[in-house]
């Protein structure tokens, strides 16, 4: 999808994500920054405890994507080495989400997460990425309003 460029004002600046914790590169990053990587697509269906059965149209890059560019404090070529990395997922609301870093890698569990930049044909750029997982039966980790994803590789010290 195209995004439409427009320039910023006090009233609808866009938003902008937060990647940090255990990164050689964090980055701050806007919902048009996004559209750098490849884009895919993906029609959603999941149940809400409260409103029932949802469906959506979402369009972003894979997840796995962005944050591999944000270079993990990982060596990329020791899977091993990969397995202990958690993905921390927080909304502007506070509304919060952990992922394994296994579950997204192509090597091991290969969801196909998208940090979306459109939601039913419309922009993200006011309210931030939204978090999109086609696997999830349930609604709740598809988080909206990104404003930080964090990677966290601690359990290295845990024995
Ligand atoms: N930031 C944020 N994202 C959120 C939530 C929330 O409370 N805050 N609720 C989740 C839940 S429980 C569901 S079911 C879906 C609902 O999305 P929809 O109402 O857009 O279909 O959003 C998810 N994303
Ligand atoms: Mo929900």
């Amino acid at each position: 999808m195209i995004a439409v460029s427009r320039s910023p004002t006090a009233a609808d600046a866009p938003a902008e994500v937060v990647l940090t914790g255990d990164l050689r590169r964090p980055a701050r990053l806007t919902v048009a920054a996004l559209l750098s990587w490849p884009q895919h697509g993906a029609r959603v269906t999941f149940e809400c405890a409260g409103s029932g059965i949802r469906r959506h149209r979402f369009t972003g890059p894979r997840l796995h994507d962005v944050l591999t560019a944000a270079d993990p404090v990982f060596d990329p070529t020791r899977r091993k080495d990969r397995l202990r990395f958690l993905i921390a997922v927080r909304g502007a609301d506070g509304h919060h989400a952990l992922l394994s870093w296994a579950e997204i890698d192509p090597d091991f569990g290969r969801a196909p997460v998208l940090l979306a930049v459109s939601l039913d044909g419309t922009p993200l750029d006011g309210t931030g990425p939204q978090l999109v997982l086609p696997q999830d039966r349930c609604g709740a980790r598809y988080v909206s309003g990104i404003e930080a994803i964090r990677v966290d590789g601690g359990y290295a010290a845990w024995h």
